[in-house]
């Protein structure tokens, strides 16, 4: 199914729930970043947040140095914020929280 990129007003009430706490638009994309204890937390959590992004056939654009990681969330085929991006950054909150 055809992805449609969501209007702000959406964008902006799912921010606002306690599941995408500390998430926000930057660039026209969902933007979050977490600081672990150190490389092999940060790249555990990147790595069950692979999984469960291959599983969704949805997947970040981000970035790690040491023991931060950066995520943006975009749906590249409809160039912009979709219903799938939010999926994802509750999936991988989840996932954070468990650290
Ligand atoms: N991940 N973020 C993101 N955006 C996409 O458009 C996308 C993806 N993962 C896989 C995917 N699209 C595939 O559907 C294809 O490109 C075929």
């Amino acid at each position: 199914m055809a992805m449609l990129k969501l209007p702000a007003e959406e964008i902006a009430a799912a921010l606002a729930s306690d599941a995408l706490r500390g998430w926000t638009v930057q660039n026209g994309k969902l933007h979050r970043e977490y600081q672990f204890g150190n490389f092999i937390e940060a790249f555990g959590f990147m790595t069950r947040v692979a999984l469960l992004a291959e599983g969704a056939n949805h997947h970040p654009d981000w970035s790690n140095v040491y023991n931060r990681v950066v995520i943006d969330l975009v749906t590249h085929e409809a160039g912009g914020i979709t219903r799938r991006d939010l999926e994802l950054a509750a999936k991988i909150e989840e996932q954070a929280a468990r650290r």
